[in-house]
């Protein structure tokens, strides 16, 4: 769809519910005055400051083309397509449904592994599509004791595979499988890299080849879909294979990613209403946090990865104010199913205000199943989580990493959504 259409269709009405509400708020976390000049003076052409954050309008989530506001679950679901149709065509692109084949192996299970607390299976996701194949690997633990079919989560990986080793010969906290183990919960992960490799020359060699052939190379549309799509595609196949495991229950499965992996995982969540939470940690440009802040990391900068968004979000690169659309829009695609936003004190580069708003800003589309709002000027303090039923998030104090304390709090927010 042409820019200029949808600027019609969304530049109807705003809301300025959600202008700069930070600054007025009176308790919650204010980035440390500190790490702001520092930043100030370190990357001069960035934004650190709340003070500096421009006036901007939201687009309102439920504003239809015609003016009218979608008042129902049911209206929604018609307006939900369409703004799924923009973020599709303007940001991540249209990603592929199944291969024409699909198939799953188990390369190993272990019936007792981590001191007889788990099982093991290592699973390999085949596809078929045009006499071309692709193939990656999920790694599984389940807990031996709890109650089956049990809930996962599955961390899509954008480290290097020894994060979530199955041998468990290394061990890291961004992954902490013994710890999400006993605390009752399955725990799984695929790798970024095995689906589109994390580069700007090779992201094509996965999945997008197993679908476009060596066409993925050159002369892609301005909205083909690019890695942080084809990475959520690989969950979605994930998905497919828990529907045929009896001992996972596909019903209460959170998909978790940090920082790219966040971004792909809010993104995600939108495209397949299967995944029941959906986790976004410290995920920050084009994935949780308001572009039009411009707060930390722009679009421009973040587009420097030219093989995470289309062609299409090029155009916004210096335009923030100019987008008919907003990333509290994609966080309402997740509604009225679970999201969780977190956040690092540290991590201005990411925004956390902004992460915040954007949560607090799909309130109105979550209302519609009568959940009460989260207030856009009432950012919780450090280390406090706030969960509003469906909604959790929090801020850590520290920089930019997923960590077991965000871990603990992910799953506290579980606990409470699930048993
Ligand atoms: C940063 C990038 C962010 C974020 C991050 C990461 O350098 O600017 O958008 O995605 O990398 O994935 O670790």
């Amino acid at each position: 769809m042409p820019i200029k259409k949808i600027s019609l269709l969304l530049l109807f009405g705003m809301i300025l519910l959600c202008a700069n509400p930070l600054m007025a708020q009176q308790n919650g976390w204010t980035a440390d005055p500190e790490r702001v000049n520092q930043l100030k003076e370190s990357r001069p052409d960035y934004l650190w400051d709340e003070a500096g954050v421009p006036d901007y309008d939201l687009p309102d989530p439920l504003l239809k083309p015609d003016g009218s506001t979608v008042e129902t679950p049911d209206e929604w679901k018609e307006h939900r397509s369409d703004i799924l149709e923009i973020f599709r065509s303007q940001v991540y692109g249209h990603r592929p449904g199944q291969p024409e084949t699909l198939s799953f192996e188990i390369s190993e299970e272990k019936g007792n592994t981590m001191d007889g607390r788990a099982i093991l299976k290592r699973i390999n996701i085949i596809s078929e599509h045009q006499g071309r194949n692709h193939q990656f690997e999920l790694t599984l633990f389940l807990p031996i004791d709890a109650v089956k079919p049990v809930p996962v989560f599955l961390l899509m990986n954008n480290r290097g595979p020894e994060n979530t080793d199955p041998s468990r010969t290394e061990k890291s906290g961004f992954w902490p499988a013994e710890e999400v183990i006993e605390r009752g919960y399955g725990i799984a992960a695929i790798q970024n890299n095995d689906l589109s490799p994390d580069d700007t020359e090779h992201f094509h060699e996965g999945v997008i080849r197993l679908f476009e052939g060596e066409m993925a190379i050159d002369e892609r549309p301005a909205d083909a879909w690019m890695a942080l799509a084809a990475w959520g595609w690989g969950a979605s196949r994930v998905l497919d294979y828990f529907e045929t495991d009896p001992d996972v229950d596909e019903q209460r499965v959170a998909l978790l990613g940090h920082s790219r992996g966040g971004k792909a995982s809010l993104w995600a969540g939108a495209e397949d209403e299967r995944f029941s939470l959906v986790i976004s940690n410290e995920s920050g440009a084009g994935g949780a946090a308001l572009s039009k802040r411009e707060f930390g990391e722009t679009i421009e900068a973040v587009n420097r990865f030219t093989h995470w968004f289309t062609p299409n979000f090029k155009e916004y690169n210096g335009r923030e104010q100019d987008l008919p659309f907003d990333q509290h829009m994609l966080i309402s695609l997740i509604a009225p199913r679970a999201v969780y936003v977190a956040s690092a004190d540290e991590d201005l580069w990411a925004d956390p205000g902004g992460e915040y708003l954007s949560l607090a800003c799909a309130s109105p589309v979550y209302n519609l199943w009568g959940y009460d709002a989260i207030e856009p000027d009432n950012m919780p303090p450090l280390n406090s989580p706030v969960i509003h039923e469906n909604r959790g998030y929090h801020i850590r104090s520290g920089g930019h990493n997923l960590t077991p304390q965000d871990w603990g709090y992910f799953m506290d927010f579980a606990d409470q959504l699930w048993r």
